[in-house]
């Protein structure tokens, strides 16, 4: 299996996130990427290839132009504020205030295109996240090319990001970049499992209302886990889209064992739903020694996890998302896709 892979994803280097009430070290940090990386080249997973420089058109059939502008932007703007270290949002337009007003500050742009305020933007965030989207479409491009399976090493992650906003240390919803792009390049039938931690909120939002796109997520009960304010297993999709959005809430503590109902019945979904191409939202956070999260995998689970989607028999693209023990995970990620690849 090819992973793609680009040195550009590694500008994008926070220092500092807001969290527990504390500015503490960051942890969507470049090494991420460099242990993952390095797990793939000692393992003999495949060829590691570089991203295809790619048009903007891709990002904004997902992504609205004025959103992608505002990240290309941002860091201009910041500077002529007289600020000089990273940024983090501060103020949002939620109930009672307007949503219709064109801000011209860059702290009101701030939470006119965020979620929260844990993800720190730099001066090369837009260029690394552009670059992990670019990562995302070229690995699509391997499978429209014949392969059966790809690895995207994405870095910044991209689930958590919507139509027009950022969070959840993500800018470019990656894995929707690419189910769009295999979408405007003749398949069908898309289907997105999303087996990070977290629920994938951006994902899940942007295909809402389509059935090309199914949307499956197993994640951490939203009710006691980020982003709390979706991934509940009654939003089923709606109009055009109603059935194919699909979740599982799972408590804290949940290990392997108390997953695999709910893996089951995902599969039981992909085999009916039939896509064309599977997009595996790959994050590593349901690892037991993960620092933000509370699930409890062992490392040999990813294996299992990556056996189990072979066997679903669809052509699948691996696009990296969350975890953060870094130790680990380079370990846990290589584990999937050897187990995917036999
Ligand atoms: C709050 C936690 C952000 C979750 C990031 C993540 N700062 N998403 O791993 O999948
Ligand atoms: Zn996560």
């Amino acid at each position: 299996m090819k992973t793609v892979f680009s040195d550009l994803q590694l500008a994008h280097a926070p220092a500092q996130e807001i969290s527990d009430g504390e500015l503490k070290p960051a942890v969507e940090i470049p090494s991420r990427a460099e242990f993952v990386l390095k797990s793939v080249k000692e393992r003999g997973v495949g060829d590691v290839i570089a991203p295809d420089d790619f048009p903007v058109r891709p990002i904004h059939r997902v992504h609205a132009p004025h959103y992608v502008s505002f990240l290309e932007s941002f860091w201009s703007r910041w500077t002529d504020a007289g600020r000089s270290k990273e940024a983090f949002p501060f103020v949002w337009p939620i109930r009672s205030l307007r949503q219709d007003v064109e801000i011209d500050h860059i702290d009101g742009l701030l939470g006119r295109y965020s979620m929260d305020a844990g993800t720190p933007l730099g001066e090369h965030t837009f260029k690394a996240a552009r670059a992990s989207a670019e990562t995302a479409l070229t690995a699509a491009k391997l499978l429209l090319d014949g392969e059966s399976s790809a690895f995207a090493l994405c870095r910044p992650p991209g689930h958590h990001a919507g139509f027009d906003f950022f969070g959840g240390y993500c800018f470019f919803n990656n894995a929707a970049v690419a189910a769009q792009y295999l979408r405007d390049n003749g398949l069908n039938r898309i289907a997105i499992l999303d087996v990070d931690y977290h629920h994938g909120n951006g994902t899940q939002a942007l295909f809402y209302d389509r059935p090309d796109v199914l949307f499956l997520s197993i994640h951490a009960d939203p009710k006691i886990e980020y982003p709390y304010f979706l991934g509940f297993a009654d939003e089923t999709g709606e109009h055009a889209g109603t059935g194919f959005t699909r979740n599982w809430p799972l408590p804290l503590g949940t290990d392997w064992d108390g997953y695999t109902g709910a893996l089951e019945e995902a599969c039981r979904w992909l085999l009916v739903y039939k896509p064309d191409v599977m997009i595996v939202s790959l994050g590593l956070d349901c690892f037991e020694e993960d620092p933000i999260s509370g699930f409890r995998f062992k490392s040999d689970d990813y294996f299992l996890l990556g056996q189990r989607l072979a066997k679903l028999g669809v052509p699948t693209l691996f696009v990296l998302e969350g975890g953060y023990a870094i130790d680990a995970l380079g370990t846990n990620c290589v584990n999937v896709l050897e187990g995917y690849a036999g």
